[in-house]
């Protein structure tokens, strides 16, 4: 579970120690995703058996970092390392232990037997995995790790074991196998028994291919293959080196011209492909892709609805890998914190149309009149994602003047909630996979509801299930801990209120004023930045206690929220967000001289609440640090710290009190030593339930 990288040449000669490099350097664009172990597969040796088999598949995994695995591959004297393959196909993984704890027997790539006949590497969920091992284990197959993946690698290996022809293709024997699976998966599977191929197939975990040749390619439209109506394509299952009469050009994406040298990448992420080429195809849902003899194909069991597309495309990535490298920062997470005067700006380029006052969010224009029509508002993430709904309710509510529920996805789902087709539901996630967030999705729009995305990710699952959403552009986003997704999420829910009220004469002027904060908001963020080094000082005196309180109301809640979430996730110290308004319910019951607080106060509508709740701190001996407005007078006489930020308009408030916390829990984490960017026991993007 986790991180997926297959790195195929056909007719491209590459020793294996450049085979291994590829497909370790693979995995480590994927670490930033948070995992505890990691794999790999490739082929024992360079020559075929009689029997049309490759030597028996090597496979070397090992818990820990990827720089663990690749000591222990360079280490092992079983591999000739000068090895040439003029065709080969290698599978590599990183996972994340969902069943079982992380070792090298559970971590992927998993195998159908002793002789590693099949192994495959997984992405994702099995929900069914119990019944099918049960199956298999009346059957006689052992089983060796504790894993859902394992029954994929016996199951195919069943089914190759009772196949009804000789010369069964293995992209049939896939198909067949996801038949069964219950759940959601990325799967690429690799076999001796079918040399240089590999098979990748997905439902519900993302998984792209990148491919890469000196010639041009054959086609940028791969017609899909559906195998209930017999194809005429004919077994490619034929040996190395041998130049393929290829039969079927028009349904597979092949190299047009003299060579034929051609190369694959699969990967569950974008990241790890875009160093080799920017030409990738997106695999929807239940497609089986294919790569026999340097030709790709792409299969399906069945022929859908007829508004289905009957093609894969390849597109152009255009992301550069310096963007998802750190540069000179200590880690992603420093990295992505200092982005955000452009990240936010990247967020509003194209839709904030700054000389007509205007805000166009294009992924909305089709359904804003539908949205503007609806009953309620229905926003639904987790995370850090909530805590942007929560910062936006409040002007959503103003500016719509529409009901605006704010939900937890697993509370949303637990509740059953019940939900209209008059409803419009927000799903917001950075990774667009968040399990949870799908599910609430699923659910949603089987009640017949509108479906509307926020998310950072292009392709990812949300932004297609979606019906309409806005893609919030802060860039890839490395660091575990959110910071500059959350503050463009927070940005794009502002210009969607925005948006609903530029019709509404009576918010003219709040229209306006919104307007000109978010003009102004890159050069304030900047201000917030250059309080770095105070911040690192302010650190020095938290980083040993215990626990840290953050207080506010009014807009600034989420903050207090958000804040508190980024101290727990990468510094393991306690922190709270506590509603200012709820102290003398319980809370008050905290603060004595020791306990460290911290305040945020802001000139708004809720400034003389927030005093009343810092003079009732003070009263019972706490000293908490502040961070208030630059022109607060009133404020500082009350502080042990004061960290003072620029105004802006209130419902923008919170991105300028988020940035402090952000820096604070940081740099409480490097005082600590414990690596940001990795926080133990947490994912970057959630995707199990
Ligand atoms: C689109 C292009 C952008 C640029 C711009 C020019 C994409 C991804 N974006 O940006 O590159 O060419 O037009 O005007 O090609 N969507 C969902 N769910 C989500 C997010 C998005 O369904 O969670 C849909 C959205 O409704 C739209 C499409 O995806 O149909 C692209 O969304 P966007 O926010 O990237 O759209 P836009 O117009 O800002
Ligand atoms: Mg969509």
């Amino acid at each position: 579970f986790l991180g997926i990288f297959a790195y195929i040449n056909y007719c491209t000669p590459r020793d294996r120690r450049y085979i291994l490099e590829i497909l370790v350097n693979g995995l480590k664009r994927l670490e930033y995703r948070g995992y505890d172990s990691a794999g790999i597969a490739v082929d024992g040796g360079n020559t075929i058996e009689k029997n049309g088999n490759l030597q028996p598949t090597v496979l070397i995994k090992q818990r820990g970092k990827v720089g663990a695995l690749e000591d222990k591959i360079l280490k092992s004297e079983e591999l000739d390392f000068e090895l040439k393959f003029s065709s080969h196909a290698g599978i590599a993984h990183t996972r994340w232990a969902t069943h079982g704890v992380p070792n090298s027997v559970n971590s992927h790539p998993h195998r159908s037997d002793d002789g590693n006949e099949f192994v495959v590497v997984h992405n994702g969920i099995l929900t069914n995995y119990k019944s099918i091992k049960t199956f298999l284990q009346s059957h006689n197959y052992e089983f060796e790790s504790e894993t859902d993946t394992e029954v994929i690698a016996k199951l195919i290996k069943y089914l190759w074991d009772n196949r009804e022809v000789e010369d069964i293709q293995f992209n049939t024997l896939v198909e067949r196998v996801i038949q069964q699976l219950e759940g959601a998966f990325a799967l690429v599977f690799k076999s001796r028994h079918f040399p240089g191929q590999c098979i990748a197939t997905r439902r519900g975990s993302p998984l792209l291919i990148g491919v890469r040749s000196k010639s041009k390619l054959s086609t940028d439209n791969i017609p899909i293959l559906y195998s209930s109506c017999k194809s005429t394509f004919s077994n490619h299952r034929a040996l190395y080196k041998t130049k393929m009469n290829r039969l079927n050009s028009t349904t597979e994406l092949v190299t047009q011209g003299e060579t034929e040298g051609i190369e694959f990448y699969f990967a569950s992420d974008a990241s790890a492909i875009i160093e080799h080429t920017n030409q990738v195809i997106f695999l929807e849902d239940d497609d089986v892709a294919a790569v026999v003899n340097g030709a790709l194909s792409i299969h399906r069991i069945k022929r859908g609805k007829s508004n289905e597309s009957t093609t894969r495309t390849v597109m152009s990535l255009q992301l550069e890998l310096q963007q998802i490298m750190k540069g000179n920062y200590k880690s992603f997470m420093q990295k992505e914190i200092f982005e955000q005067p452009e990240s936010v700006v990247n967020t509003m380029r194209g839709r904030m149309l700054w000389d007509e006052e205007r805000v166009v969010l294009g992924g909305l224009m089709d359904h804003i009149d539908e949205i503007r029509r609806c009953r309620r508002i229905i926003i639904i993430a987790c995370g850090t994602s909530y805590h942007s709904a929560i910062a936006t309710r409040q002007l959503i509510e103003e500016m719509t003047e529409l009901p605006v529920m704010v939900e937890l996805a697993s509370d949303f789902l637990d509740r059953e909630t019940p939900i209209f087709r008059d409803d419009v539901c927000f799903f917001i996630s950075q990774s667009g996979e968040t399990a949870d967030t799908l599910m609430a999705l699923h659910y949603c729009k089987k009640r017949g509801s509108l479906t509307v995305g926020i998310t950072n990710t292009v392709g990812s699952s949300i932004s297609r299930l979606t019906d309409c959403g806005v893609h919030i552009n802060a860039g890839p986003e490395i660091g575990v801990a959110s910071t500059k997704a959350y503050t463009s999420q927070f940005v794009a829910l502002v210009m969607f209120a925005l948006m609903m009220s530029e019709d509404r004469f009576s918010k003219r002027k709040r229209y306006l004023e919104i307007v000109n904060g978010l003009k102004e908001l890159p050069e304030k963020i900047k201000e917030v930045l250059s309080l770095d080094s105070e911040i690192q000082k302010l650190s020095e005196s938290l980083y040993k206690k215990k626990s840290l309180l953050v207080m506010g109301r009014g807009f600034n809640f989420a903050t207090c929220l958000e804040g508190a979430l980024k101290i727990k996730e990468i510094t393991y110290m306690h922190s709270e967000g506590i509603l200012a308004g709820e102290l003398k319910h319980g809370p008050l019951a905290l603060v004595d001289v020791d306990m460290p607080i911290l305040m945020i106060v802001s000139k708004d509508h809720v400034y003389s609440k927030v005093q009343n709740a810092l003079q009732q701190v003070v009263a019972r001996h706490g000293r908490p640090i502040i961070i208030c407005e630059s022109d607060d007078q009133d404020s500082v006489k009350y502080a042990s710290h004061i960290l003072k930020v620029p105004h802006t308009v209130d419902c923008l408030q919170g991105i300028l009190t988020v940035i402090p916390l952000q820096l604070l829990s940081f740099h409480i984490a490097q005082l600590k030593e414990l690596d940001v960017d990795f926080p133990r026991n947490l994912a970057k993007s959630v995707t199990v339930e």
